[in-house]
Order: C-alpha cells, then sequence, then structure tokens
C-alpha cells in the first residue's frame, strides 16, 4: 500500500473558502495519520491536500447520522442499529469472468493497492448531497488485481448480508443489494473504493468496511459493505431497478435536467445547512467522464 496523490479534482486555493482549505487539511492529514497508524512502513508518501470540491465539506455529524442503508432500516437514522455490525474479518470475493476467481482477506486486498484521500460531491437521487473527504483506493486497482478476461463488460458489487440488518427478512425488498457499473466506467480515474472518510476507518453505516464510489451517478449505484465482486457480459440485476426500473434505471447519471418521474432534479439539498444549490450535469464531472457515454446516445443514460 501506498499513498499517492492524484491530479484533476484539485482546485485553486483561491477559488475556495480559507474554512474548507482547513477542514480539507485536517482531513487529509488526519488520514494520512491513520494509515500510518494502521499500516506502519507501508506508506512511502504524503497525501496532497488540496482536492477539488468546490464546496465545503459536510460535517461529518451529518454525513454519518443521515444515511440510506435500506438492509437495516429506511429511517435515514438508522446509524445506530448499524453499529452491531461486524466488519472484521472482512472477505471479498471476485467471481465470475476474471482469470483466477478467489477471496480475498481485506487486509491483503489493502496491501495491493494505493491509498490516497479524495474530496467528492455525492447526489443523491431524493435530492441531497453531501461533500465528503474519502481514503480508499481507485477502483482500477481493483481492476489490475481482478484481471478480467476480454470477455468481462459490466461489473455487479454485491453487499453482505449480515445479521444486525433487521430488513433482511423483509421480503418485499429483492436481497441482496446489488449495483454495478459497465467495465470502461470503472476504470474510469473516478471511479473509487473507499475504505474510509474523515481520517477514520469507514463506519457501517456509511458502507464500511469497503464500498464503491462513481460520485457522477445517483448515490444508490454507490453500493456498500461489499462483499462480491462478479465481472459479467451482460448487465446485472440492480437492486432498484428490480424495484421500479422506470424511476431508477441501470446507468442513472446526474442530471438536473431529466427530472425524477415524481420530483425535479433541478436542485440540491446540502446535509447540514439545507442550503438548496443547483445540480450539474455528471454531478459536474463531465470533464471526466461524459466521452464514456459519446458511444451510448441510444441508453437511457439520465434515470
Ligand atoms: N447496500 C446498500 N447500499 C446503498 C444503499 C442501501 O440502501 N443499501 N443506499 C444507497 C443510496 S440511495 C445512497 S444515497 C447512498 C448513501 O450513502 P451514505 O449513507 O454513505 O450517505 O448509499 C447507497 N448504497
Ligand atoms: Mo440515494
Amino acid at each position: 500500500m501506498r499513498i499517492i496523490t492524484r491530479r484533476g479534482w484539485e482546485i485553486a486555493e483561491s477559488q475556495v473558502t480559507p474554512e474548507s482549505v482547513a477542514l480539507n487539511r485536517r482531513a487529509v492529514l488526519g488520514g494520512t495519520a491513520a494509515l500510518l497508524a494502521a499500516a506502519p512502513g507501508l506508506v512511502h508518501a504524503a497525501a496532497n491536500p488540496k482536492f477539488e470540491a468546490g464546496r465545503p465539506l459536510t460535517d461529518e455529524k451529518y454525513a454519518t447520522t443521515y444515511n440510506n442503508y435500506y438492509e437495516f432500516d429506511e429511517s435515514k437514522n438508522m446509524w445506530r442499529s448499524a453499529q452491531k455490525m461486524k466488519t472484521s474479518p472482512w472477505t471479498v470475493e471476485i467471481a465470475g469472468l476474471v482469470k483466477q476467481p478467489r477471496k480475498i482477506a481485506y487486509e491483503d486486498l489493502l496491501k495491493q493497492v494505493s491509498i490516497e484521500e479524495r474530496i467528492y460531491r455525492h447526489r443523491c437521487v431524493e435530492a441531497w448531497a453531501m461533500t465528503v473527504p474519502w481514503t480508499g483506493f481507485a477502483m482500477s486497482d481493483l481492476l489490475k488485481i481482478a484481471e478480467p478476461l476480454g470477455s468481462a463488460k459490466f461489473i455487479a458489487f454485491e453487499t453482505a448480508q449480515e445479521k444486525s440488518m433487521g430488513n433482511l427478512a423483509l421480503p418485499l425488498y429483492p436481497w441482496p443489494y446489488v449495483d454495478g457499473l459497465a467495465i470502461d466506467e470503472a476504470a474510469n480515474e473516478l471511479a473509487f473504493m473507499p475504505t474510509g472518510m474523515y481520517g477514520k476507518a469507514l463506519p457501517p453505516q456509511n458502507g464500511g468496511p469497503i464500498r464503491m464510489i462513481a460520485p457522477w451517478k445517483y448515490g444508490f449505484k454507490q453500493v456498500k459493505s461489499i462483499v462480491k465482486i462478479t465481472f459479467m457480459e451482460k448487465r446485472p440485476r440492480c437492486f432498484w431497478e428490480e424495484i421500479n426500473g422506470r424511476e431508477y434505471g441501470f446507468w442513472a447519471n446526474v442530471n438536473p435536467d431529466v427530472p425524477h418521474p415524481r420530483w425535479s432534479q433541478a436542485r440540491e439539498r446540502l446535509l447540514g445547512s439545507d442550503e438548496m444549490v443547483p445540480t450539474k450535469i455528471y454531478n459536474g464531472y463531465g470533464d471526466f467522464v461524459a466521452s464514456l457515454y459519446s458511444g451510448r446516445k441510444s441508453e437511457k443514460l439520465f434515470m
């Protein structure tokens, strides 16, 4: 494991408020310290504290106590019940169209990747948003480890089914929670595998010990507490698509001009301040990801 810096979502310091710069620094330094503590001797370089978010970080207390995690509870206040979840030991299974299907212990996975810090905007399809400092590794690192076959065109991520998850007994939901990406989306430099946030280990309510993020897509695509990653030729069966495919499609890229059938997506509410701000296409990450869709114009890309 090593800590590296990334380009692209950096921002000139003059463009952010002094407050958010200070917050960002603290989060990044905290993360580095936590990593050093977790893996002494494995860290070769320090993380760069300058990352683009374009808006202040969400206060940790909101990001970790206002959550969507239906396995536990449909309530945004499910964080308490998630504290009982056992996130160690943890194993991630690599399955399907790969050179060698296998199970990897979480610790062994971490030894094979480069841990870094990224601050991403998160946009839930319900029109709330947050800005979070994550630690984790590029999804492209995962692809290198998995060694998918040429026939693999999609990846499915599957959430654990753990005994502390009270809602698994509700047959009305198509458990397990699965969602996925096309393989070129997964290889995009923005696709990320968080293992921490705010300089600490990823708490269970936010998808600890490991989740995935494609920040240009609505939040329901960001699968939590991953136990299985399957490479496949066809699109995976996705949890929300199965519940209501008209409202929650496979691509689900953020777009303010494509309303949800029941509400507008033009604006979003920032957790904490409750300020309403305009939503941007691809959640503001279009420069990095729009080209992924140039050959997919006939698809329903935005819902
Ligand atoms: N397993 C699982 N993953 C999930 C969900 C869920 O209910 N179960 N909710 C999704 C939705 S709708 C959102 S907005 C984000 C919320 O992430 P957060 O709680 O860390 O803010 O998680 C996504 N991942
Ligand atoms: Mo969401």
